[in-house]
């Protein structure tokens, strides 16, 4: 049943606006004209606009911004990430669902994608706001590396969405350490690693990521809208949210193998991408602020920041503030 409702928009996507007869949809699939019209109804049912005009067939007028897994699966070619992908409407939060997946066995590369979150998760117990039009998933990780090395992955996850926002939406995505993307100045997408693990080594870790796409900043609350911005403001134009998270799950896939054995291909790409180092910033950790200069990363990823006194800190976890050169 699925499988002809997928050939039929295979179809009609295919004549690109021009319009396919119910009898060339009936013959090509091997169905009756009533169960042509049968799956019509049903993309009609997902969103779709259809227009049917009784000697000339049908054709597509309308596509609804919703994910689809076939779109998602067609063409992607990865080798890990992605082997499995699972899309819901609507769940609490894709961190938590892929964390206990994981935990019951769920395979490396395994993606979970949700329209909506209920309770999007932030770092530090904040939440994350996550309407329709949006982009929000976790990748479940079981990576052979040592717990302390953890923090690489959310600099290769960020390395990713930057990439793939500049590959795909054409604007100048950049990295604000640890966990932030931003265009323009603006948060346009976060980052949220959770992990398991045993004293010294990851049993398995979830990435997940959340980008702000098509939504209406107004979504945002006050206090929040201000510092945040959408792919499609920026771009101008609505974007194309499968390719986009197709391109961040072909980035994934190219990066999680090999350079992690030691970080140092992440590690330069990373310092290509960051609007991080050298720069004056204000670190809020665990129980204190100070500030300094972001003058380096080191090969776990901590950052290294120059106090006003000449002292080194190492930061391995905090928010950044960027400051006004003074
Ligand atoms: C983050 O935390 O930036 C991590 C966000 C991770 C979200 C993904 S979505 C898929 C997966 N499942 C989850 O449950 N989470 C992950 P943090 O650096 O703590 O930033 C959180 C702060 O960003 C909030 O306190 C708000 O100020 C702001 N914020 C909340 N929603 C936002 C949004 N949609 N766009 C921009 N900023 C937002």
């Amino acid at each position: 049943m699925y499988k002809y409702k997928e050939k039929i928009l295979t179809l009609l996507r295919s004549s690109r606006g021009g319009f396919v007869s119910g009898e060339e949809l009936a013959t090509k699939l091997g169905i009756s004209r009533t169960m042509v019209w049968k799956h019509i109804k049903g993309l009609e049912d997902e969103g779709f606009g259809i227009e049917a005009v009784p000697s000339q067939g049908y054709r597509i007028t309308a596509t609804p911004d919703l994910l689809r897994l076939d779109d998602i699966r067609r063409g992607l070619k990865t080798r890990t990430i992605g082997r499995e992908i699972h899309l819901y409407p609507e769940v609490a939060s894709t961190n938590t669902l892929a964390m206990e997946m994981a935990s019951r066995g769920a395979p490396e590369g395994a993606v979970l994608i949700a329209e909506t979150q209920t309770g999007g998760k932030g770092r530090l117990g904040r939440k994350w706001i996550s309407p329709k039009g949006n982009l929000h998933f976790s990748v479940v990780l079981r990576p052979n590396l040592p717990t302390h090395k953890a923090p690489l992955l959310t600099l290769m996850g960020a390395v990713a969405v930057a990439s793939a926002i500049r590959k795909t939406c054409s604007v100048q995505a950049a990295i604000k350490w640890p966990n932030d993307i931003l265009v323009a100045g603006k948060k346009v997408s976060g980052l949220l690693t959770e992990m398991s693990a045993e004293p010294d080594r990851i049993r398995h870790i979830v990435l997940g990521i959340g980008v702000d796409v098509n939504m209406p900043l107004d979504l945002l609350p006050p206090g929040v809208r201000e510092t945040a911005t959408t792919l499609a403001a920026e771009a101008g134009k609505n974007i194309d949210r499968t390719m986009l998270l197709q391109q961040i799950l072909r980035e994934l896939d190219s990066r999680y193998r090999g350079p992690l054995e030691s970080g140092a291909e992440v590690l330069s790409e990373w310092k290509e991408l960051n609007v991080t180092l050298g720069k004056r910033v204000s670190i809020s950790g665990p129980g204190e602020v100070f500030e300094g200069l972001a003058q380096g990363i080191d090969h776990e990823g901590r950052l290294i920041v120059r106090l006003d006194d000449g002292g080194l800190r190492q930061v391995a976890a905090g928010d950044v503030t960027i400051l006004k050169k003074t």
